[in-house]
């Protein structure tokens, strides 16, 4: 079956441009990327050219071996996103967790080394601190909580006009379980100065040129939001230690916010005594206009203010878009839903294009800033090709748009509805 929808290089049919469309049919990564999501082996049976070509690119490729499914963006930084319907458990497992580099994976995260490794707490506090693993696991309560993380670039695709990055769709988020200590208990114990107002996150990942004196990100958070308890300095995901793509040995989780301030590889964390301007944290980078723009608009730096909270969101996870079902019979839709203020209130779905609604059973969060579980039945009532549309509300009554939200130059924040196609046979 072939819908506008279901090809995930068309998406949302009315929502990418032709000329997008051309531009990633015949793009090699987008041909990279659909290898990799396939079940062919990466060091077996591919064609020499790939294999050189992803060999001489920080073996992107070994990286992603064990990742299933994923569809590649980008190989120099690597990036890729997982299609809707692998993001299906309420657990992400590493096989499907989306990847975002803005560097090259550091060699301490290749060789999973952590020998020596140290968090350093300085600026405004009172104790500066310089923590190794062994003192976080032993003097800080330990938390394992279902977080969230989630690109603010996520939907980014879906802009028109288009803006520059990587054109994630959907897939640029996922919900594994963190385990480490609160952020908040470590900053206390260094003591915060009444002057601290901001965090600085650092790693030590590799910029793209090479060069060790630059910056590959450098994001923070108002210290409002590291003092609440949900955020968490993590050394294990699903219960095995950080993997090399996902910020061996050390990462920050700062849930809620856009996913680039939860530093990878961490080892510093910087509290300021004014807003961070670390690399990424400056100009137009997780940025949007200070008051709504046309599409298209080029805003001044000094009207950009910084992307908080992300917006509610949700997935349908099941069944696949293109999936067959039986007309007159109660099938099964479900899917996530989350939301960067907390909990989500209602998730509705929809099998006429958004005229009318049907509340779906939505369970609760398994902590705060986990996706929630949401489940509805809907029956196609004969032969035909249907739409399933799924639409969250937060706690404020804010519900997803049907369309693109606000257009911002760098396409943050993108909550557009998710929907899928399903074929009714009679
Ligand atoms: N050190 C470091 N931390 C980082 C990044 C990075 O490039 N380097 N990317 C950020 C961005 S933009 C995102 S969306 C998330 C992605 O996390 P993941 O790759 O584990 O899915 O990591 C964030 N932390
Ligand atoms: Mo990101």
């Amino acid at each position: 079956m072939t819908d506008p929808i279901q090809d995930t290089e068309n998406r949302h049919s009315d929502d990418i441009s032709t000329a997008r469309r051309g531009f990633l049919k015949t793009s090699g990564l987008t041909a990279l990327g659909i290898m990799l999501g396939t079940t062919v082996r990466m060091d077996g049976n591919l064609a020499a050219g790939f294999v050189t070509q992803a060999h001489a690119q920080d073996s992107g490729f070994d990286l992603m071996q064990d990742k299933q499914g994923l569809l590649v963006l980008g190989d120099r930084p690597l990036n890729a996103e997982t299609p809707a319907h692998l993001l299906d458990d309420e657990i992400t497992p590493y096989e499907r967790l989306f990847v975002r580099m803005n560097g090259l994976v550091p060699q301490t995260a290749l060789d999973q080394d952590a020998e020596g490794w140290t968090l350093t707490i300085d600026g405004e506090v009172e104790n500066p601190l310089n923590l190794t693993i062994a003192d976080l696991k032993s003097q800080f309560e330990n938390v394992t909580r279902r977080l969230v993380i989630e690109c603010g670039g996520n939907g980014r695709a879906f802009f028109q006009p288009g803006t520059s990055g990587n054109q994630w769709t959907m897939g640029a988020v996922g919900c594994p379980e963190w385990t480490g200590v609160r952020l908040a208990d470590v900053l206390r114990a260094a003591g915060v100065k009444p002057s601290a107002v901001y965090t600085g996150h650092y790693g030590n990942d590799v910029h793209l040129s090479g060069d060790d004196q630059k910056e590959v990100i450098s994001r923070g958070v108002p210290i409002r939001k590291a003092m609440e308890d949900d955020a968490i300095i993590a050394w294990a995901m699903n219960g095995a230690p950080l993997s090399a793509l996902h910020g061996f040995p050390l990462r920050l989780i700062v849930p809620g916010y856009p996913a680039s301030v939860s530093q990878k590889y961490l080892n510093r964390i910087w509290l300021r005594d004014k807003e961070h301007d670390g690399a990424k944290m400056t100009g137009d980078s997780y940025r949007i206009p200070a008051y709504p723009v046309a599409p298209g608009t080029e805003v001044p730096d000094e009207d950009m203010i910084i992307l908080e909270a992300m917006p509610v969101k949700s997935l349908i996870t099941f069944p696949q878009t293109g999936a067959e079902v039986k007309a007159g019979d109660a099938t099964e839709i479900r899917g996530h839903a989350w939301c960067g203020k907390g909990d989500v209130a209602a998730v509705h779905v929809s099998l006429d294009y958004g005229q009318s609604w049907q509340k779906a059973d939505l369970q609760p969060a398994a902590n705060r800033f986990a996706w929630q579980r949401w489940h509805a039945k809907l029956t196609m009532p004969q032969h035909g090709y249907y739409e399933v549309w799924v639409r969250a509300t937060d706690q404020d009554g804010i519900s997803q748009p049907p369309l693109s939200p606000a257009w911002n130059p760098r396409g943050y924040a993108n909550n557009i509805q998710h929907r899928i196609a399903l074929a009714a046979l009679a």
